[in-house]
């Protein structure tokens, strides 16, 4: 089989030679397994990308059975290593050989992703370098195409003077235009207070002992993605990455799904075309997977009252549409919530209301309350009316400071990525 010009490249990230490179896996793996990790590393070595593509393939199939046979917590890492062993085989066979298939990045990429989401970590992250490579190569592709077919953009919103609210980096900063949900009137005796940049000290006695909700503003204002994130912006970054996508309006629904897809098939359906469906990017290894954004990000200063390491903060990424909906539920940390790009509503009930709030009774949904908060059913859920609550309506560049265990909905009223910190 010839060699695609990427194979040089792809390489230069490997280790130099077979004897550097590990192919060792733990004591659970079959043995026939552990001998195809072992093969398929010298028929790279040796320049057989066909035979290696092929063993990546054997291993990704037979392992995805041990990751997907049991719950996850029970899954060895030695299948997960096994797993994204198989895939660096088949991503390198795929983009090592010519012809295999039209653009074999786009798939190489994808193979990668699902070793970075469902896979063990190794050879120092080589998966990630592996990345690094493949995009820039699908990067100058779609450059190229792009010169012949100009991209999508997103739909013309227009102002009462007729001037174009959505072109350039703001398209997405101008949400109030663009809604399609209703902004809820809140009453001032409610909302959660503001602060503007609390001293550490400040934020400690008043908010974090007492543990009572507060909207800290002028703490992310210096953040790149305050200034860089638009739904451009990620599909220049992430629009080729493959993703889990969640599905239907809520997580409490019958029909709520799951799916794999690319960044950019989540844009043009979910974001671009807003259809009655929600799509919901609700992520928490997204800025493992995606590095440029996680370099615009920062931690919050308060973040080092907690009593954890730095690398016990769980970041997720929350981006979609308007209209998604995070239903009534708690976490057992600390949460600081990042608002960077368009608004949420956003409704907190303490601990001490947990009766009127009707948890499921089911061990995999009792910290969701069972009721719509926005519509609530009173002839079953009675008490609802008489629980307390603060809310709010979150602005980019303002963080809310959501207690340990306090309950929250949240509801977006424009396309919106928030940025969640989870700490204790
Ligand atoms: O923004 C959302 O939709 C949900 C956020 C949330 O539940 C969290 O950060 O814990």
């Amino acid at each position: 089989m010839m060699q695609n010009p990427l194979w040089p490249q792809l390489k230069a990230v490997l280790p130099a030679n077979r004897e550097e490179f590990p192919a060792d896996l733990g004591p659970d793996v079959d043995e026939a397994i552990a001998h195809c990790v072992k093969e398929a590393a010298s028929s790279m070595y040796n320049g057989d990308l066909a035979q290696c593509m092929h063993l990546g393939k054997v291993i990704m199939d037979y392992s995805w059975e041990k990751l997907n046979g049991c719950n996850w917590r029970d899954v060895s890492r030695d299948w997960r290593t096994a797993y994204s062993y198989g895939c660096l085989y088949k991503a390198v066979g795929l983009c090592g050989s010519a012809g295999v298939a039209q653009r074999p990045e786009d798939e190489a990429l994808r193979v990668c992703d699902m070793a970075l989401l469902l896979g063990a970590e190794i050879i120092n992250n080589v998966m990630s370098r592996i990345i690094s490579v493949l995009k820039t190569a699908t990067q100058s592709e779609e450059f190229q195409e792009k010169s012949d077919h100009p991209p999508r953009r997103l739909k013309r919103h227009r102002d009462n003077q007729g001037k174009d609210l959505d072109t350039g980096p703001e398209a997405s900063r101008i949400p109030e235009k663009i809604s399609r949900s209703l902004s809820p009137v809140l009453s001032a005796n409610t909302t959660v207070p503001i602060v503007r940049c609390p001293s550490l000290e400040l934020f400690r006695q008043n908010y974090l002992i007492p543990q009572k909700p507060v909207i800290l503003e002028g703490v992310i204002d210096h953040w790149p993605c305050m200034k860089k994130w638009s739904v451009e912006y990620i599909q220049q970054v992430a629009g080729c990455r493959t993703v889990p996508v969640e599905l239907g309006s809520r997580y409490t629904d019958a029909e709520w799904s799951q799916r794999l897809m690319t960044v950019n098939e989540f844009i043009d359906k979910y974001i671009l075309d807003q259809p009655d469906r929600i799509g919901y990017l609700a992520q928490h290894q997204l800025f493992n997977q995606i590095n440029e954004l996680k370099e615009d990000i920062g931690l919050p200063d308060y973040c080092c009252l907690g009593e954890g390491d730095e690398d016990d903060i769980t970041i997720n990424a929350w981006f979609g549409p308007a209209g998604t909906v995070s239903p009534l539920h708690q976490d057992p940390q600390q949460n600081f919530l990042a608002q960077i790009v368009g608004r949420k509503f956003i409704r907190l009930y303490s601990v001490s209301e947990t009766k009127s709030l009707y948890p499921f009774d089911t061990t995999l949904l009792n910290n969701t309350s069972q009721v719509d908060i926005e519509n609530p059913d009173l002839g079953r859920f009675p008490e609802f009316k008489q629980a307390a609550y603060q809310e709010c309506i979150l602005r980019p560049g303002q963080i809310l400071f959501i207690p340990v265990k306090w309950w929250h909905y949240v509801r977006s009223l424009d396309i919106s990525f928030s940025v969640s910190f989870w700490w204790s």
